[in-house]
């Protein structure tokens, strides 16, 4: 008889059966059984799985539906006759309609409007003694991915607008994916996240009229920021040129809260993040913001895209503050735990770690910089956290928020979130899954899976939470003591600043008070005010037609910390752009001196002319005097008389009174008279001297230069456009 063997049993869990014992070393998945067989290694347009995402977009010359088949009408909808109703059976019209319907995803609560950029992150090595990250050793290049933004406005705000701005910064390292995210300002308006809601509430439009969009200037965010005196160090911040950048590429970065880093050796320290753009730190004055909002909503978003394609790539250092681990988290009277608290550079120096360099431009908007997903527990390891209890609420709302704002759980999975580390996680299913998991055993502890996913072992490089001791404690809803101190460090940034910069401050304050309507609110600001600086809120009271109150409370006065102030020091001018006016009586071998002399220092020259096409000699013409607009330049250069362009409106001219006397076209007079307002350098070659003159601008005052050798204005322009502003031609209460 032969020998009987058992039929196969369908049903085996795995394509090799289990040990019986549980596994100790890692063992290799089991292959597939042979009945089965995953999806074709192709990707949703139908393209091999291995190339770029951009690659596979598109595939082919035809139109086809999202399902590929190939379509001979995507113009009109099927119908019962030439005249007749529209086919609920047309499958392509319901498709693209349906389709287009689900465009957009909610716009981030906060943060909304954002421009983002790819680039490298290189370590110097400095950073190896007090974390064991990979990233930060020597030479190791991380690429990434940084995306800036203003807190409050929705996504189609204005870029200039007076608030705080975000710096994101997203390290794809060989260790996992490490989140930056932090704000171009050091401390916070709260101390706990539980109130996050509240200040945010407060801040965004008015929930009846939803007015003022992205903007503090009104009744609930003052009302808000008087009663919760803690917001006041921040509010000073806001009120400063730090709330109305440049650029996004003269902003530094802070990561806020305190973090507690590990090295190779297991010690910890703690430490703050900073980035010092190499290009200087660099604002906007109020007058210049509140015009670009109107002109160029794009303002910042435009300025980052042009830089990187002119190839002036922005650069930051990365610095860390270091101070002891010690069992008080303090540092010389600061708690370290209080994110409304930062500490002057002059008691712990920066120290730089590494260079961030942005490189690129997104290829697509939606894809990157909207999809892009940050989460401050995207921690690699020798970073940890720390009891910050603002850190901590946002350890879990990052991951909350993208659940709605990207429709589930798999959002680590689109193409700009995607790590470049290796991913093993037990993580399955989900709405938007795209991966084809193999194995059958998605947990802890298995035999079918040979027991993977395994622990990392120490010798591993696994992540490690620091085994901190948590003091003896009460389940209480309390702070420290020493969070109650609201005011010095309000006080200690506004001491810090020059003459001018506090003359801004005083400006933003009377300019956001005078904009609410209760007197009431004007006047407890005022009350937070005379507890900060007595001589501000007095120059605030008067500007508001109010009397000053008294001090409530003595508040410590610390020593200035010069390092927050923008003004001094010389920085590079690559990437600036400079307006040169011209017209046919230009002689244009002056406006080519020019020319060269700004390109040559990577300075873009953009050429103003009565109308488009060419002008003296056959100048290719960027802006016409129709399209000028000061704000989008760092300093107006006249090359000729700027006599009247031919669309100058003569009739309303006339109707003001001016009429044919008019001796310099109106729109160069106005982008003249903001440059000269707006401290900017005003420089005039030959002919554009007597214009200058006709203007009202003085030769002889700070910023301006004349001269008749094209070549020497331009390179004395090149110097002051390095000082960032004639900051000595703001008159100041001292003046
Ligand atoms: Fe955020 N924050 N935040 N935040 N935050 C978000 O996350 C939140 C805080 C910051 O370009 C949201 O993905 C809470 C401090 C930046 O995509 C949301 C608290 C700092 C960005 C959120 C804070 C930031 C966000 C909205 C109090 C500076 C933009 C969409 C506990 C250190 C990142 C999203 C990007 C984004 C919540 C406090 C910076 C709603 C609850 C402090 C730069 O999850």
């Amino acid at each position: 008889m032969p020998k009987r063997t058992s039929p196969q049993i369908p049903g085996a869990p795995a394509s090799r059966p289990p040990e019986r014992e549980e596994p100790t070393t890692p063992q290799p998945m089991p292959s597939p059984k042979p009945d089965q067989a995953g999806p074709a290694r192709v990707t949703p347009t139908g393209a091999p799985t291995d190339l770029p995402p951009a690659a596979v977009a598109q595939q082919g010359e035809f139109l086809t539906t999202s399902t590929g088949a190939r379509l001979q009408d995507t113009d009109h909808s099927l119908k019962a006759g030439r005249r007749g109703p529209v086919l609920l059976q047309d499958h392509h019209l319901r498709e693209k309609i349906t389709h287009f319907d689900h465009e957009r995803i909610p716009e981030r609560v906060v943060h909304a409007r954002g421009a983002g950029a790819h680039g490298v992150f290189v370590a110097n090595g400095a950073g190896e003694g007090v974390c064991r990250a990979g990233f930060l050793r020597k030479g190791v290049e991380t690429p990434v991915f940084t995306r800036f933004s203003t807190v409050l406005g929705s996504r189609g705000s204005a870029d200039t607008v007076r608030d705080t701005r975000g710096f994101a910064v997203k390290f794809y390292t060989g260790e996992g994916t490490f989140d930056l995210v932090g704000n171009n300002i050091p401390v916070f308006f709260i101390q706990d996240g539980i109130k996050f809601p509240d200040v945010i509430h407060a801040a965004k439009p008015h929930p009846d009229r939803e007015i003022p969009q992205a903007q503090s200037a009104h009744d609930t965010f003052w009302d808000f920021v008087s009663l919760h005196t803690e917001a006041q160090a921040h509010t000073m911040w806001n009120m400063s040129d730090r709330g109305i950048p440049r650029s996004y590429r003269t902003m530094e970065g802070f990561g806020v809260h305190t973090f507690r880093l590990v090295n190779a050796a297991e010690q910890t320290a703690l430490v703050k993040f900073h980035w010092k753009p190499r290009q200087g730190v660099h604002s906007l004055v109020w007058e210049e913001a509140q015009l670009a909002a109107g002109l160029d909503p794009d303002f910042h978003r435009r300025d980052l895209a042009d830089a990187i394609e002119a190839g002036a790539h922005p650069q930051w250092d990365l610095g860390v503050q270091v101070f002891p681990d010690t069992e008080d988290e303090m540092f010389e009277g600061i708690d370290l735990l209080d994110p409304t608290k930062f500490v002057p550079e002059e008691l712990a120096p920066v120290q730089v770690i590494g260079t961030l360099m942005l490189t690129a431009n997104p290829s697509n908007y939606f894809a990157e910089t909207e999809q892009v997903a940050f989460h401050v527990g995207n921690l690699v390891p020798g970073v940890d956290v720390t009891n910050d209890p603002l850190l901590q609420v946002r350890l879990f709302s990052y991951i909350d928020t993208q659940l709605t704002r990207l429709g589930g759980p798999n959002y680590n999975q689109l193409p700009i979130n995607r790590p470049h580390a290796p991913v093993n996680d037990m993580l399955r299913d989900g709405q938007h899954q795209s991966a084809v998991h193999q194995g059958v055993a998605p947990y802890r502890p298995n035999t079918l899976d040979g027991g993977c996913p395994f622990h990392a072992g120490a010798g591993d490089a696994a992540f490690v939470d620091i085994p901190v001791p948590v003091p003896a404690s009460r389940k209480v809803r309390e702070v420290p003591a020493d969070f109650e101190d609201h005011f010095s460090q309000a006080a200690l940034f506004f001491h810090s600043l020059t003459p001018v910069e506090q003359d801004h401050v005083i400006g933003a304050y009377t300019f956001e008070l005078g904009r609410c309507w209760s007197t009431e609110i004007r006047e407890r600001q005022l009350r937070a005010l005379a507890n900060i600086d007595t001589e501000l809120c007095a120059a605030v009271a008067k500007g508001l037609g109010l009397v000053p109150p008294e001090p409530s409370l003595e508040v410590a006065r610390d020593e200035p910390s010069p390092a927050l102030s923008q003004v001094g020091g010389s920085w590079p001018v690559a990437g600036r752009q400079v307006a040169l006016v011209v017209d046919e009586t230009a002689d244009a071998s002056i406006v080519e001196e020019v020319r060269t002399t700004l390109s040559a220092a990577g300075v873009v020259p953009l050429v103003h002319a009565p109308s488009g096409g060419t002008v003296a000699d056959g100048t290719v013409v960027q802006r016409t005097y129709a399209t000028a607009n000061s704000t989008e330049v760092d300093a107006v250069v006249l090359v000729c008389a700027a006599a009247p362009g031919p669309d100058a409106l003569p009739s309303l001219d006339a109707k003001a009174g001016a009429g044919d006397r008019l001796a310099v076209d109106p729109r160069i007079a106005k982008m003249v008279g903001e440059a000269w307002r707006h401290c900017k350098t005003v420089a005039a070659v030959g002919e554009g001297g007597p214009t200058l003159r006709a203007l009202g601008v003085p030769a002889e005052a700070p910023g301006v230069v004349t001269g008749d050798s094209g070549s020497a204005v331009a390179a004395t322009v090149l110097e002051l456009l390095a000082e960032h502003r004639a900051w000595h031609r703001f008159a100041t209460a001292a003046d």
